[in-house]
């Protein structure tokens, strides 16, 4: 969620006490308190996860300056962080019947802080995964590897669920991330077939006959990442021997 879509999403939040108040006899003053109260910590909460994003995100940029000095290139071609809107937050509260506090949601949903790193090669995935999960104050919570094992639609990538530690001013906060590590082939394939399918009501009879095509899509693309990563393989052990 960037700024503006932030700001949207407590305006909206802001009305809606405001609203709630106006039913109750409040003078000025001790409204404009209670709105306070409200947005405080829903501020703190999502400014918590944007600062582990800028953490995450300056580990991945130290890395690709490092490697892009050790081998050839840079193993990352772009980076993507988003932290989830309001509106999606709300609906994983209710898809798994969580408790509307800001302390269930944050214990329960893993993915409000979510970086995507975009690689060149599927070996470059694991090696900059590695780097990260080598660092000291980083702590996995979980992974998940579509890539060895692709979902039943064809999505590939490797998923972790990390901690990372903020320094706020009078304390240090672990925050989780969703990392997203995907080649290009990868994420061409994930965001088209989002944009197509993924979250749209579309009727099981059209599913279905999607399904093949683009898990068929999805299988070509990953052969070409394989081949992609062998001409890599080929050159860098042909360059060695010179
Ligand atoms: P968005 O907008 O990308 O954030 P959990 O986090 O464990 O509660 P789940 O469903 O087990 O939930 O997580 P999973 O399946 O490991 O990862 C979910 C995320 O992976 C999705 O986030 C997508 O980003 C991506 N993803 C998973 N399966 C597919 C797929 O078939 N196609 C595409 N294009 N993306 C997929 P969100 O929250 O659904 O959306």
């Amino acid at each position: 969620m960037d700024r503006e879509q932030f700001m949207e999403s407590a305006d909206k939040m802001a009305k809606e006490i405001v609203k709630f108040t106006e039913q109750i006899d409040f003078d000025e003053e001790s409204l404009l308190d209670v709105i306070e109260d409200h947005m405080l910590p829903v501020e703190q909460f999502f400014a918590n996860y944007n600062c582990a994003i800028m953490e995450i995100e300056t580990k991945f940029k130290v890395l690709n300056e490092q490697f892009s000095l050790k081998y050839d290139g840079n193993p990352i071609e772009s980076i993507h962080s988003r932290v989830k809107d309001y509106d999606s937050i709300i609906r994983k509260v209710i898809r798994k019947k969580l408790p509307r506090t800001l302390d269930a949601i944050e214990e329960n949903i893993n993915d409000i802080a979510g970086v995507r790193v975009v690689c060149s090669f599927v070996d470059d995935i694991y090696r900059l995964a590695d780097c990260l999960l080598q660092q000291d104050d980083i702590i996995l919570i979980r992974s998940k590897d579509y890539i060895k094992n692709p979902k039943p639609t064809g999505y590939r990538s490797l998923h972790l669920i990390v901690a990372v530690p903020i320094f706020l001013e009078n304390e240090k906060k672990l925050v989780k991330v969703e990392v997203q590590f995907r080649t290009i082939a990868m994420d061409f394939w994930a965001s088209l077939e989002h944009k197509l399918r993924y979250k749209k009501n579309i009727s099981e009879e059209m599913l279905n006959k999607l399904a093949h095509e683009l898990t068929d899509c999805a299988n070509i693309s990953a052969s070409l990442d394989a081949r992609m990563q062998n001409v890599r393989n080929l050159i860098m052990s042909e360059t060695k021997g010179n």
